[in-house]
């Protein structure tokens, strides 16, 4: 039955029904009853495999098909009417032809299937910052995902109330077919169309295809930011706590940095770091006292879990004990627990890896990670924020929490140094422009290509890059007290390719730096790039192994490799495109002609 007379959400429905053919429909009201029984009914399909109750209570593991592990850009499209809003960065589709190929791809698709209706909200039912969605699906896995990563349920209903501003988003696993597959975005209609996937970042529509992309373009219509961000709090001894927001490409560690633990000496001196969200944030200016507010809109975490243990973030891994959903991992059938390369030193005997095979852990190859190993390297856990020991009580604050920094980061070997302040708001956003990180051919140890990634966000813009960059700029002239803008590289080798900053816990260190110069606390140095901090002023005590010279030498700003990447950006530049706004040029002119000075 129905959970609203909402006319223009039925009236949507029955359109989307009469395409798809569901054999039946059933709204999903949030009840803890109904996903019970819906995770039994997946159990029984092998749909999902019910994990040890007694070690892993309440916990989940599903398959993707092999074919279907990961997002996939090539068939990500923003379809605006006018080819020159979606800008050259994204894949342009004409909406009419985007809907016409997809309609014959939907037509029948979910026949003999049931089509669920999940009505859910990005951030706090109610709050300032939240947006309504509503995601039809022919796949309990997405009910099920859902269900953690956002708030799910009657309620959000009730608070659209009968209007008609909801995202309207449909999904459909079809055949499965990766040829026919398009994950399709038409931000002029509120709009999404999921297809021939069942793999989450391509079908959790409330994640990147609402909250990064179609919300990007909202935030630049209603004069707000969605940005691919973490958000974590610092809390000083006395209490006080400081929030940064940081920006990081896909698999450069946000979820760890998030959930930090701090190094000992800071922990004996009562300081605590708190996590709000690892991949999203919203951010608003509060007109009260002028500042950026960020919220987290998700209410879990889609994080990866290769690489997750112990020592890298202890945080993560406790939150994965209950409630989880484990995507493509590897199954340890002798205690009916989860595995996967890098969580400890013991792997299964007694497994069958991500593909559903047999596996045998001793023919696992670096080389050749996707077919050899346990887990796939792009496996997931789905877990609820609710379970992490180190989430912010500021979670579900609706209001958001006060941004003091937002941080810029890529993966760079050897141009960017550990970390740099930006000069200004328009400096700052110029510095998120340039953003890039670099692949390691490990195998040849070969430092591969620089990939250029705005603000991290080069997947998830659902615009024209150029007008994007225009946002930033224009929103600097809408915050009175702007945060401070920095960048960070965690990632620097030395001449045999070994990280030189030892990173996880330790980036606090850092953070520490940053958070002093927004208090105004300590001096920098002026270089080409912006202020870099004085060596002496990185707290390095209780570190093993770095001392004030290995600081010195992660601060150092080549200028011959940076005057390389200008060359690199003026053609990413231009590959964005006309819309790049003239500040942003002179900005690249002036940084030129400081190094060059
Ligand atoms: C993610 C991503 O899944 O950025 O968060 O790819
Ligand atoms: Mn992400």
């Amino acid at each position: 039955m129905a959970l609203t007379s909402n006319k223009f959400v039925l009236d949507w429905i029955d359109e989307m029904a009469a395409m798809t053919k569901p054999d039946d429909i059933v709204w999903i009201d949030g009840s803890e009853e109904q996903a019970e029984a819906l995770r039994k009914q997946a159990c029984s399909t092998g749909e999902l495999i019910k994990l040890n109750e007694e070690l892993l209570p309440n916990c989940y593991l599903h398959r993707t098909a092999v074919n279907d592990v990961a997002r996939v850009e090539d068939r990500t499209f923003i379809c605006t009417t006018k080819k020159e809003d979606t800008g050259n960065i994204n894949n342009w589709m004409d909406p009419k032809e985007c809907y016409s190929k997809l309609t014959k791809l939907f037509t029948g698709s979910m026949s003999g299937r049931t089509m669920y209706v999940i009505p859910y909200s990005m951030s706090i039912v109610g709050s300032p910052f939240a947006k309504y969605g509503i995601e039809l699906t022919d796949s309990i896995y997405v009910v099920l995902n859902m269900l953690i990563m956002t708030r799910v349920g009657t309620d959000v209903l009730e608070a659209l109330g009968d209007s008609g501003d909801f995202i309207k988003g449909l999904h459909s696993k079809a055949q499965l077919d990766a040829e026919n597959r398009y994950i399709c975005h038409f931000p002029e209609d509120n709009t999404i169309w999921s297809v021939n996937s069942g793999y989450g970042g391509n079908v959790l529509l409330g994640k990147k295809c609402f909250a990064l992309r179609i919300a990007s373009y909202l935030g630049r219509k209603e004069g707000w930011m969605a940005e691919h961000m973490l958000i974590l709090g610092v809390e000083y001894p006395d209490g006080d706590t400081k929030y940064i927001c940081a920006a990081f490409p896909s698999a450069c560690g946000k979820t760890n940095l998030a959930m930090l633990i701090p190094p000992e000496y800071y922990r004996n001196k009562g300081y605590k770091v708190w996590t709000v969200g690892d991949d999203i944030a919203w951010l608003r200016v509060n007109p009260e006292d002028g500042k950026l507010y960020a919220v987290n809109p998700e209410n879990g975490f889609f994080g990866v879990a290769p690489g997750t243990n112990e020592k890298s973030n202890p945080n993560a891994l406790h939150t994965t004990t209950k409630d989880t959903i484990f995507t493509n991992v590897c199954h340890n059938l002798d205690n009916n627990t989860v595995w996967w390369e890098g969580l400890d030193n013991n792997p299964p005997t007694n497994a069958i890896n991500w593909k559903g095979e047999v596996w045998d852990y001793r023919k696992y190859d670096k080389a050749d990670k996707v077919n050899t190993s346990g887990a796939h390297p792009n496996s997931r856990f789905t877990a609820k924020a609710t379970n992490c020991p180190c989430l912010s009580k500021e979670f579900n604050n609706p209001a958001g929490v006060p941004i003091s920094a937002i941080v810029f980061g890529g993966r760079r070997a050897k141009t960017a140094p550990l970390v740099y302040q930006s000069t200004s708001w328009q400096n700052g956003s110029f510095v998120g422009s340039i953003m890039a990180s670099e692949t390691t051919a490990a195998a040849a140890g070969a430092v591969g290509v620089v990939r250029r990634d705005p603000m991290a966000m080069r997947p998830f813009v659902g615009y024209n890059m150029g007008d994007y960059f225009a946002h930033w700029l224009s929103m600097g002239n809408m915050i009175p007290n702007p945060p401070k803008i920095f960048h960070v590289n965690w990632f620097r080798t030395d001449n045999e390719g070994n990280f030189i900053w030892p990173g996880f816990g330790d980036n606090m260190r850092v953070l520490m730096w940053i958070l002093d110069r927004c208090a105004g606390k300590v001096d920098a140095e002026i270089t080409p790039i912006g202020y870099i901090p004085k060596a002496e002023d990185i707290c390095i005590e209780g570190l093993d192994g770095v001392t004030i010279d290995t600081i010195r030498d992660l601060l150092t700003v080549d200028k011959a490799s940076w005057l390389e990447d200008v060359e690199n950006i003026k053609s990413f530049y231009k590959q964005v495109g006309d819309r790049v706004p003239q500040a942003m040029y002179d900005e690249l002119a002036a940084l030129e002609a400081r190094l060059k000075a």
